[in-house]
């Protein structure tokens, strides 16, 4: 007898062929198919509180595992919940497929319940955005966009589910299923000769720098880059924060950028992170080598840069690393001293922290960060996620975590929640710690709810300033102190919000008790809340470029 499947098994099935093991979810009418075909599986849901935390949770899972982070959300307002966090993963180069419910094609334009035009709303913030149209197709359409997701320049990709392609049945007999990596849109390889020629021009130059995009921030990543240097004795540094080369985690690093004599961008877009490769910070001598797998970014050097371009191909960061690293030029030596006077310009950090001392009731950011740098070099396998604001950057330049997530390029607050909950859904046995401002905490503060149902035993460092501070700060600046106004919060107590649902929260005033609260947060079991109350300083500027 033939088996008649509906759009959403053959969705489910896709997820299985194509090893989804986690979807991040928030429920609504037009997916509720795909819920019942999952029953039927061991594909996990965390059944999260908002859909902008779903996204930041496939976005993490994606950072951390490699793999696709997958979001499925129902439409009209779920998706435009959704969206919003779209943004974050695409200038953080993660590969997100977001699965959105959608109006009955049958009834479109008929003002069907939420009907909106998902596609059009996500096609900004994705590679590539659009609605499934048959359930005959719809393996095809899912298969298609993890793999655009994962190709060239990783990224997010969206696809509106509507419910008549989900409810329809199909016979089994007539669907032919996609067969992995059919369709995969690869950048081409770099070659071995144009390989050959980006290395004999690194031997050839004095100070040559490699610098990397977000998508090579992950671990693997950074163990490329690791790679790079050994073998060719050029510092390869990544940069993903949206402080760009003011990034507190890379030192002093700018001031060595611009005395650089040939930058290779591999798969890096030169924008503002990087100062647009303008002077000073980019020296007007310095030559440029652009490895990336859009035309238009290598197209973008070529109008702005002309005279200092000088090679460009078209390939993905993977490929470039690995043809790089295979090179015979790659063999040619060079002294470590360029190598070294970069890494230790990045480790740089003002000896003046040395004597930073936490007092009345307030605990200084250095504080805070060296407790949780203790926790972290007692377990070396804790994931680090750090949000942004003022405090994001005192543990991006004081906790070393081998593994790590920052808010990333888009420069957005609020991620961190969901980010540190996706982290110990994919790394259950390791410990999880997430800093954050007080003010970012308010975004996700219901996922503690999900981390609890879960039981993800996250750990939340708040530094309460009861402020925003970071915009506080800009005030101060711009305007003057007697016009700062309007950034205050109160100095609540978030810890309690831990507790009321579930888990474990304390309120912490004095650096000395926070290692000890650190570790009792963590033998606690449970997602727990740390809510320090912190000086309100202004964010390390190390580089003062
Ligand atoms: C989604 C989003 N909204 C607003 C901002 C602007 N913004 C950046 S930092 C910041 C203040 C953050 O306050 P808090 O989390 O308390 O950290 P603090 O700066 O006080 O240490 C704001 C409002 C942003 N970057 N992203
Ligand atoms: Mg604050």
């Amino acid at each position: 007898m033939a088996e008649h499947l509906r759009g959403a098994d053959i969705l489910v099935k896709m997820f299985e062929r194509r090893g989804v093991r986690t979807l991040f979810t928030l429920s609504g009418n037009h997916i509720m198919s795909v819920f019942d075909a999952l029953q039927d599986t061991t594909i996990q849901i965390i059944h999260t509180r908002h859909e902008a935390a779903c996204v930041h949770m496939a976005d993490a899972w994606a950072r951390l595992t490699g793999q696709v982070g997958v979001a499925m959300v129902t439409g009209g307002p779920g998706h435009a919940n959704a969206a919003a966090a779209l943004f974050t993963a695409m200038a953080a180069e993660s590969p997100v497929v977001l699965l959105s419910g959608h109006a009955d094609l049958a009834e479109l334009g008929l003002g069907a319940f939420q009907e909106l035009d998902q596609a059009g709303m996500a096609r900004p913030v994705t590679k590539a955005s659009w609605t499934a149209r048959s359930v005959m197709t719809l393996g095809f359409e899912l298969s298609r966009a993890l793999e655009i997701a994962q190709s060239g320049r990783p990224g997010p990709v969206h696809l509106s589910l509507p419910v008549d392609v989900l409810e329809d049945r199909v016979d089994s007999r007539c669907i032919s299923w996609p067969i992995m990596g059919e369709g995969r849109e690869l950048a081409p390889a770099l070659t071995a000769a144009a390989a050959d020629e980006v290395l004999s021009r690194l031997s050839a130059a004095l100070r040559p720098v490699i610098v990397c995009g977000p998508a090579m921030c992950t671990e693997r990543g950074r163990s490329a880059m690791h790679e790079l240097e050994a073998k060719l004795m050029v510092p390869a540094v990544g940069i993903e924060s949206p402080r760009g080369l003011n990034d507190p985690n890379l030192g002093k690093f700018a001031q060595c950028l611009a005395r650089a004599d040939l930058i290779v961008l591999l798969a890096k877009t030169l924008d503002f992170t990087l100062r647009f490769g303008r002077a000073p910070f980019v020296s007007e001598d310095c030559q440029l080598i652009v490895l990336d797998p859009n035309p238009d970014q290598i197209a973008r050097v070529a109008r702005s840069h002309a005279e200092r371009l000088v090679y460009s191909a078209l390939t993905d960061h993977a490929s470039a690393t690995k043809a790089l690293l295979s090179g015979t030029a790659a063999r040619i030596g060079r002294s470590s001293a360029w190598l070294d006077e970069v890494r230790a310009a990045i480790s740089y950090r003002p000896p003046e922290w040395q004597q930073v001392r936490s007092g009345n009731g307030r605990v200084h950011p250095v504080d805070l960060c060296r407790a949780v740098d203790d926790f972290v070099r007692s377990y070396p396998d804790t994931i680090l996620v750090c949000d942004g604001g003022e405090i994001g950057q005192w543990p991006q330049a004081l906790v070393s975590a081998k593994r790590r997530i920052i808010n990333g390029v888009a420069g957005t607050i609020g991620a961190a929640l969901p980010f540190a909950i996706a982290a110990k859904a994919a790394a259950a046995q390791d410990p999880v710690i997430a800093v954050m401002g007080d003010g970012t905490f308010g975004f996700h503060m219901a996922e503690l709810d999900t981390a609890v149902r879960y039981g993800l035993a996250i750990i939340v460092v708040i530094g309460n300033d009861a402020r925003w501070n970071a915009e506080y700060q800009i005030q101060v600046r711009q305007y003057g102190q007697n016009r700062a106004r309007g950034c205050e919060l109160l100095p609540a107590r978030y810890e309690q919000v831990a507790t009321a649902l579930g888990g474990y929260g304390k309120c912490v005033t004095r650096a000395e008790d926070l290692p000890g609260a650190l570790f009792e947060a963590f033998s606690s079991g449970k997602p727990a809340c740390l809510n320090v109350m912190i000086d309100g300083v202004p964010a390390p500027n190390i580089s003062s470029l």
